[in-house]
């Protein structure tokens, strides 16, 4: 191989080793721990098993959450229940997680909830972008009456469901230049999750987005199918895209949750103490995520910075300018996402 390749080669392998060992020497994040169980051991006939599958990693702030619930199952069904956990879509990704359980052959899953707009048209509320300014702001709503009666309308076909969690605030990120204004994004091909505002998102943008499974990110940009993606920092981390990205842009764009399913064939089996053990610990899951993901955010940031990721964290000005441009995205969908859940969700914000 030419020397220039060789001196290239070996440069790169040290710049990543370097990356990764500075990531992995850098002080790990202080992860907040597994909180006690509270609550008494629920009294219950039978034994039964749930097996929990999510999209993301093991080392991301969703798993952490379902450990939890795991811990809280198990031990206030003293051991009557068995949960068996499953990350980086073993059982399948968002969509074929979600038809598992339609079909009882996986007892519960949290996607996001972009991918599920399909089937529940209002949850394309929560892929408006900059609709929510801060984290407070969404749990006033997700854990208010407007996130009580979305659970509500969506425990149905074949779904029960019982909670939210947070994926959180989405982050761009690409391999080819660093992105300050939607002029750097002129033909970048832009992977999003299945879910039409998103790809208005950012061909109002000027990207050129394909919409894609989350399952088949990591290659996808490895082999340089698509540019960018855009995720929150723990989700960059988790699922190590610092090794084919190397710039990323603080966007906030979007505020996305997770929302806890479990199979309706399922919760018709269990009886009524059993249902009302695990609505309770996906409630406590669903508090303990949000605080590691809300601790874990900046952090994971400064990490991935040490790391060689290069980071342009946006003015406010700057913010401005891609608010402004993603105006017509709010025309665009109010109709069909209903004037009224919008509003209601911006006066929650005042
Ligand atoms: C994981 C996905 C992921 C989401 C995406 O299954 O697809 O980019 O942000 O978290 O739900």
């Amino acid at each position: 191989m030419h020397t220039t390749t060789m001196t290239r080669v070996t440069s790169l392998i040290g710049a990543t080793l370097l990356g990764l060992t500075t990531l992995q020497a850098s002080a790990a994040p202080e992860i907040p721990p597994i909180p006690a169980v509270q609550g008494d051991v629920v009294q219950a006939e039978g034994d039964f098993k749930i097996k929990f599958s999510i999209g993301t990693t093991q080392s991301g702030a969703q798993y952490r959450g379902l450990e939890y619930f795991e811990k809280i199952v198990e031990q206030r069904s003293d051991g009557h229940i068995q949960v068996e956990l499953f990350h980086s879509a073993q059982l399948g990704d968002d969509l074929q997680a979600v038809s598992n359980l339609q079909s009882g052959t996986l007892e519960m899953t949290a996607p996001s909830t972009s991918p599920l707009v399909g089937m529940f048209p209002e949850f394309a509320v929560f892929d408006l972008p900059f609709l929510f300014p801060t984290p407070e702001v969404a749990d006033k709503v997700l854990d208010g009456e407007i996130g009580q009666k979305m659970l509500d309308d969506a425990s149905r076909q074949g779904l029960v469901a019982i909670g939210w969690a947070e994926n959180g605030y989405r982050q761009l990120t690409n391999s080819a230049t660093p992105v300050t204004s939607p002029d750097d994004l002129d033909g970048l091909k832009i992977r999003t999750m299945q879910n039409d505002i998103h790809l208005d998102i950012w061909r109002t943008l000027g990207a050129n987005p394909t919409p894609m499974s989350f399952a088949e990110l990591f290659t996808a940009l490895e082999q340089g199918v698509v540019d960018g993606q855009e995720n929150p920092w723990i989700t960059i981390e988790a699922s190590k895209f610092i090794e084919v990205q190397d710039y990323a842009s603080e966007t906030n764009h979007v505020y996305t949750p997770f929302i806890t399913l479990v199979s309706e064939r399922f919760w018709n089996r269990l009886p009524a103490g059993y249902q009302q053990l695990v609505r309770d610990a996906a409630k406590q899951m669903g508090d303990y995520e949000r605080e590691v993901s809300r601790t874990l955010n900046d952090q994971i940031k400064q990490q991935l910075k040490q790391a060689g990721m290069q980071i342009t964290e946006l003015t406010p000005e700057q913010v401005e300018v891609f608010q402004e441009k993603l105006a017509p995205v709010y025309d665009d969908w109010r109709d069909e996402i209903g004037g009224e859940l919008i509003d209601a969700i911006r006066k929650a914000s005042q």
